[in-house]
């Protein structure tokens, strides 16, 4: 079944396409809203219309845009798409994808310079011939080297969101077959990174199964690269390996710690297994050639005198060590939030009505929902100033009379500006229950200059929630130059509270700044900064970045019931 993400880059590509053509723009973002929209659909949207489902029911799809989801599902590709490559090389969508190179300059390289794919791109920097394009200059082409150099180191890693949608199917691919017993995938992917490298799939079945071969079988598979009765490997179309290792159900439990790494965290258990005369592999643990344990995970963490240790721990900072002092972490769970801090509507650059995202919280049981839409600073993003702001506000005192179920909290997403003021003035940010304050401009103002303007900031009364804390966009942007301890310490003191962002391409806080949160006592949120109704369901990458940084329930603001949040949020 093609995947979702298959089917979404097919029209991200489209719409970069056209819009290096310089196509209509409305065009353009109804073809990059469909890519966003299938994105957020958590079932398969190829067995949707294989079972008849009416998909113009999503915001922004109207019956053509379905129709053309339909093609994509089916073939792989649209008429339209490959019409387009005609006039314009595919690889420039590729080219798009470097930060600072919006379509203009992309058709600006591709007609001066005759660029048409990255190599081209690598070329034309080397020999300096990108600098003297107009409007290009030499800090821009460093940029863009950069730039470049991110793009290459990340191809082959896959966000965790992407890697989850494969994963998901694999396994209940595998599941289904005749005598398969066990399936887990383990790998970075169990152990929640936010990227994943290949997938390390495990699978017990009855004796005589071929397994391997049906696994060759699956249908996003592109190249099969080995193929035994233990070990399978395979490249899908995504480009995602997966290693497939069959393995005997004695030695489940072993296969699964080792798998699951991480290697540093393999090797510090295999040395607390010398120490005892013990040797442990992939196959057990074993007393010379006797084997006492392997069967599961527990039973070899206890083979060392350890108890569980949870897999987002097991990289070797510290786990082991806490494990042996009966110092791990309560990790959090995402059946312990109860409400997001962080949501877009249609007043600014959502997708989904007021009225639908707080139907959508409603449904996930949620005894809150803050609506944050942007303020005014963010004009490509139709941020609301004082006066749209003022009649969001009405909009939600009149919605809330609807229901004594949940709670609407007035928000914002309010700009950091560039010398540290916030967006909007203090008489309408005093009418508001929470903000979430964000750098969106200005990213390459020095690491003093950037973390005096947030701590700045932090010193507003009305500051609650730091946004996005670093401003990464995983395999996009690095970072803005910050420094990050100094502002979680003034959070802690000023009493502010730290954003998890939990889009999949943003992650931030990260594992080990969230961490460091905890360590300096500074709270954080884990909110899903949702763009439509769907985008709620994101959570999860947030709880899994957040136990990776070792948090706890109480580490957490919105895992509060209502009274406890407002009450922090007051004080
Ligand atoms: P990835 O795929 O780069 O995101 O990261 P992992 O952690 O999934 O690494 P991968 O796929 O190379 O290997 C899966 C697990 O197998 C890894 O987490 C630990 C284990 N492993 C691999 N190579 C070694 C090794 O040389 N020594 C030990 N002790 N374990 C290993
Ligand atoms: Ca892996
Ligand atoms: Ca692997
Ligand atoms: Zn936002």
């Amino acid at each position: 079944m093609r995947e979702n993400r298959e089917i979404a880059h097919t029209f991200d590509t489209l719409a970069d396409l056209l819009e290096i053509e310089g196509a209509n723009p409305f065009r353009v973002r109804a073809y990059r809203n469909a890519a966003r929209v299938l994105d957020g659909i958590s079932q398969n949207v190829a067995s949707m219309i294989r079972e008849g489902r009416d998909l113009s029911q999503y915001p922004g799809i109207g019956k053509d845009l379905a129709e053309k989801i339909r093609t994509v599902s089916e073939t792989g590709t649209l008429p339209l798409l490959e019409e387009v490559e005609k006039r314009v090389p595919l690889a420039l969508s590729q080219i798009t994808q470097i930060e600072g190179l919006g379509p203009r300059r992309v058709k600006a390289l591709h007609e001066s310079l005759q660029i048409n794919s990255l190599d081209d791109l690598e070329k034309a920097i080397e020999q300096g011939r990108v600098r003297e394009l107009p409007g290009f200059g030499a800090r821009t082409e460093e940029l863009i080297r950069n730039g470049l150099a991110r793009l290459r180191a990340s191809q082959g890693r896959t966000l965790i969101a992407d890697a989850e949608e494969t994963a998901v199917h694999l396994e209940q691919y595998l599941s289904e077959l005749e005598g398969v017993k066990q399936v887990t995938v383990a790998g970075s992917y169990r152990r929640r990174r936010e990227t994943v490298g290949d997938l390390d799939v495990l699978v017990t079945c009855r004796r005589g199964v071929p397994v391997g071969k049906q696994f060759t079988r699956f249908e996003p598979v592109e190249t099969i690269l080995s193929q035994g009765e233990t070990r399978s490997s395979v490249r899908l179309r995504s480009g995602l390996q997966v290693d497939l290792r069959v393995v005997p159900e004695i030695s489940y439990g072993a296969a699964l710690h080792y798998f699951t790494g991480s290697k540093a965290h393999n090797i510090a258990i295999r040395k607390l297994g010398v120490a005892r005369g013990l040797k442990i592999n992939e196959y057990g643990v074993f007393r010379g050639d006797r084997r006492i344990a392997g069967r599961t995970e527990k039973e070899v963490f206890a083979s060392v005198g350890l108890p569980f240790i949870e897999p987002e721990l097991r990289e070797d900072r510290g786990e082991i060590e806490a494990a042996r002092n009966g110092g791990l972490p309560n990790l959090i769970r995402t059946q312990d939030i109860r409400g997001d801090l962080h949501a877009h509507t249609t007043a600014s650059d959502g997708r989904s009505s007021l009225e639908s995202m707080v139907q959508a919280a409603r449904e996930r049981g949620y005894e809150y929902l803050a609506i944050t839409d942007h303020s005014q600073a963010v004009t490509v993003a139709r941020g609301l100033d004082v006066e749209r702001l003022r009649q969001q506000i009405q909009a939600i005192d009149r919605l809330q009379r609807q229901y004594d179920d949940i709670r609407i909290l007035k928000g914002s997403e309010v700009d950091i500006l560039e010398d540290g003021r916030l967006d909007l003035p203090d008489d309408i940010l005093r009418e508001l229950d929470i903000t979430v304050c964000s750098v969106h401009s200005r990213f390459n103002l020095s690491e003093a200059k950037q973390t005096e303007r947030i701590l700045r900031a932090m010193d507003n009364p009305h500051f609650r929630i730091l946004g996005h804390p670093s401003g990464r966009i995983l395999n996009k942007r690095d970072p803005y130059q910050v420094d990050l301890a100094r502002i979680i310490a003034g959070a802690a003191e000023r009493g502010r509270f730290l954003e998890v962002n939990a889009q999949p391409d943003r992650l931030d806080l990260t594992d080990t700044a969230c961490r460091l949160a905890k360590a300096q006592g500074a709270k954080v949120a884990i909110s899903t900064d949702a763009h439509s109704d769907m985008g709620l369901a994101k959570l999860r990458f947030g709880i899994g970045q957040a136990r990776r940084g070792w948090l706890e329930r109480d580490d957490v603001i919105n895992t509060r019931p209502l009274a406890g949040l407002l009450k922090l949020l007051q004080s």
